[in-house]
C-alpha cells in the first residue's frame, strides 16, 4: 500500500514524457533498484583470460551444492542442514524452511547435494542427498520435496543407500540428472574398502535411478540376482563431482582417492573403476593398498591426481562467457586449495592450472550460471561469482 502511494507521489513529479519511459521499462522488464555491487576478492591479469573473482555471498555455513532455480535465484545447501537463496542481483538471502529428518552433521556428513528436477519450472520439485542417522549408524538418504514459496514441503525419502556403518566419512555424494531424466546419485564407500566391489551394496557406487527413486528396467544389474538394481558403476571411494554433458550425454564422475590417486571417470554403464583393488594412491600410514594401477576387467581413469587435490564439484564449462574455457573441466580443489582447470584433447590433459590457489580457499562446488558465469563455493562459508576482466 505504502510504495503505491510512494510511486504515485514519484510520478506526479516526471514529465509525462519522463513518466512514461518509467512506466515501459517497469512493464517489459523488472526494475532492479538496488542491484548489489560485488565486493571484488581476486583479479587474475597474468595470464589469459582475465578473470576476475567476487564475492556473491559470505558468513554462510559450508555450501555443499547449488542449482539456478531461475536467471535470478541461486539455491544452495549448507551441511549443517539448511537451505537458503539468493538474489543474485540485489544479495537478498532468504532461508528457505526444509527439516531433514536424522541428518546426521559430524565428520564429512550432513546435508549434502540438490539437484532440481528436469520439469522444475512445473512442478517445483527438489531433491536432496543427506547423512541420515539411524542409532549410532549412519548412511546416504536421497529425499525429494517441493519448493512452495520459502518452504520445501512433502520431503519424502526415496532411497537409502545400504548398508549403514558407524563412521563419519566417505558419503558421497553428488546428483546429477541425464537427458532422459534419469537421476544419478553417487554413493560412498564410508571407509568400508571392500563394499566397493560388492554388488549387494550401495556403497563405493554410482546409482541410476528414475524420478521416484526406483531403478530403472535397463540398469546393468537389474536380473543380477544379488547385486542391487540400482548400481550403474562400482568401484568407487568417495565420488563428490558427478557431470553429465549436457550435449554428448557422457557422464563423469570424480572421485577422491586416499593419499594421492584422486581421479576422474568417464563412465560406463556396468563397468569397475577399480577401488580398491587398483589405485594410484596409497594408504594414509604408507602402505601400498591393493594390486598395483591397472588391472584386466577394471576401469581407468581419464585423470588421476598424486597427490591428491581432494576434488569435490565437478563442472564441464559450456557458457559464452569465457570462449578459452569452452569444452574444460574445472574442478573445486578441498585440500590443495584451488579450482582446478583441466583442458583435455581426446581423453588426454593438455593443460592444467590451478586458479585462484593463493587465496587457499576449499573449493567445494562448482557450477555454470544460466549466462554463462562461473560459481563456486567454499567450505569458508562463500559463495564467489567467476567473469571475465
Ligand atoms: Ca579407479
Amino acid at each position: 500500500m505504502k510504495k503505491s502511494c510512494c510511486l504515485i507521489l514519484f510520478a506526479l513529479f516526471l514529465s509525462p514524457a519522463q513518466a512514461d519511459k518509467k512506466t515501459s521499462a517497469r512493464s517489459s522488464k523488472p526494475v532492479i533498484e538496488n542491484e548489489k555491487k560485488l565486493e571484488l576478492l581476486f583479479e587474475e591479469k597474468k595470464t589469459k583470460p582475465y578473470f576476475k573473482a567476487e564475492i556473491l555471498a559470505k558468513k554462510l555455513g559450508a555450501p555443499w551444492g547449488m542449482a539456478f532455480l531461475n536467471e535470478r535465484e541461486l539455491i544452495w545447501t549448507e551441511r549443517k542442514g539448511l537451505v537458503k537463496k539468493i538474489d543474485i542481483l540485489t544479495g537478498q538471502i532468504t532461508v528457505i524452511k526444509a527439516l531433514f529428518k536424522n541428518l546426521y552433521h559430524k565428520g564429512q556428513g550432513g546435508l549434502l547435494d540438490l539437484a532440481l528436477h528436469p520439469k522444475f519450472k512445473k512442478n517445483k520439485r527438489i531433491y536432496f542427498t543427506y547423512s541420515f542417522s539411524k542409532g549410532k549408524k549412519q548412511t546416504t538418504v536421497l529425499v525429494r520435496g517441493q519448493l512452495k514459496g520459502n518452504q520445501i514441503i512433502n520431503l519424502k525419502k526415496l532411497r537409502t543407500a545400504k548398508d549403514f556403518y558407524n563412521s563419519g566419512i566417505h558419503f558421497g555424494s553428488r546428483l546429477a540428472f541425464d537427458k532422459k531424466g534419469f537421476l544419478f546419485m553417487t554413493v560412498g564407500d564410508r571407509g568400508q574398502k571392500k563394499s566397493a566391489q560388492n554388488l549387494s551394496s550401495h556403497l563405493g557406487k554410482l546409482l541410476r535411478l528414475d524420478e521416484n527413486g526406483k531403478a530403472p528396467p535397463d540398469n546393468p544389474f537389474i536380473k543380477h540376482k544379488k547385486a542391487k538394481a540400482e548400481i550403474y558403476s562400482y568401484g568407487h571411494r568417495n565420488p563428490q563431482g558427478l557431470f553429465i554433458h549436457p550435449e554428448t550425454g557422457q557422464i563423469y564422475l570424480q572421485e577422491h582417492g586416499p593419499r594421492g590417486g584422486d581421479e576422474i571417470n568417464l563412465i560406463e554403464k556396468g563397468k569397475n573403476y577399480g577401488w580398491p583393488i587398483i589405485t594410484y594412491g596409497r594408504a594414509y600410514i604408507g602402505f601400498k593398498i591393493g594390486e598395483g594401477t591397472h588391472k584386466k576387467g577394471m576401469e581407468q581413469p581419464i585423470k588421476h591426481w598424486t597427490p591428491s587435490i581432494a576434488p569435490s564439484g565437478l563442472l564441464i564449462y559450456s557458457g559464452k562467457k569465457f570462449t578459452d574455457w569452452k569444452g574444460d573441466f574445472f574442478s573445486g580443489a578441498l585440500a590443495l586449495t584451488h579450482l582446478n582447470r583441466l583442458k583435455f584433447r581426446e581423453r588426454q590433459v593438455i593443460k592444467e592450472e590451478r586458479l585462484l590457489s593463493s587465496l587457499r580457499l576449499r573449493f567445494r562446488d562448482v557450477i555454470e550460471g544460466p549466462k554463462g558465469f562461473i560459481w563456486a563455493s567454499v567450505d569458508q562459508g562463500m559463495i564467489l561469482k567467476i567473469s571475465p576482466l
